[in-house]
């Protein structure tokens, strides 16, 4: 199975995809977690994304598609996989489609998990907290905010153009939203 899970920062993405990647025997392809990892290892790459993470922008279509075509590529995503964070704008949901077509393969669902603007707020205020990630202060949340509804929330009209899309409410326990994912994917 191949999916594309949608959400604003701080919806759950990244937590939901860990335990259904388990759930359905797929991996989990966060392309910010690749974006990190490159940050870390001080790869060309990692230098160049930094900066444009720090201040909540999106990285260049063109690196990203890269990364993730390499991604792709390596055996555990041969059995399916979830996409996190991945397509971010239209046109990386149509390079995404181009790749998927020279690959042979399709989406079979897209889920988009809703969250309240407050919610979002809080959840990445206690992670920044906790973790210290560069680009959980508030400041930056809310310019990620802005930057999601300009550029990602057009993505989920785009794959309820193709009858793909579920909306999944994203309020609630870890649990509670893990079931409701669950099921609408009919598992
Ligand atoms: P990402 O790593 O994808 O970050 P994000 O969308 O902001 O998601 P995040 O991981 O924060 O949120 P999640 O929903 O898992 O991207 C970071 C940056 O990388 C981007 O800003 C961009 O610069 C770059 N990037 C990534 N992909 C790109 C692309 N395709 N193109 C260009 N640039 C790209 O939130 C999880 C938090 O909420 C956790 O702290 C968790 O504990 C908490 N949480 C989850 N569920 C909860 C619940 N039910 N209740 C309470 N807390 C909950």
């Amino acid at each position: 199975m191949r999916l594309v899970l949608l959400g604003p920062p701080g919806s759950g993405k990244g937590t939901q995809a860990s335990l259904l990647k388990d759930r359905l025997n797929v991996a989990h392809i966060s392309t910010g977690d690749l974006l990190r990892a490159a940050v870390a290892a001080e790869t060309d790459l990692g230098k160049i994304a930094k900066a444009t993470m720090d201040a909540g922008e999106l990285v260049s279509d063109e690196l990203v598609l890269q990364l993730l075509e390499d991604r792709l590529g390596e055996p555990d995503a041969a059995n399916g996989y979830i996409l996190d964070g991945y397509p971010r704008n239209l046109a990386q949901a149509e390079a995404l489609d181009g790749l998927l077509e020279r690959l042979n393969q399709t989406i079979d669902h897209a889920l988009a998990l809703i969250v309240d603007q407050e919610q979002i707020v809080h959840r990445l205020a206690r992670r920044s907290a906790e973790q210290g990630r560069s680009d959980d202060s508030e400041e930056v949340v809310r310019h990620r905010l802005t930057v999601y509804s300009e550029q990602t929330a057009p993505v989920a009209a785009y794959y309820d153009r193709k009858g793909l899309l579920t909306n999944i409410d994203g309020m609630g326990t870890i649990e509670e939203i893990n079931e409701r994912l669950v099921k609408a994917l009919g598992h």
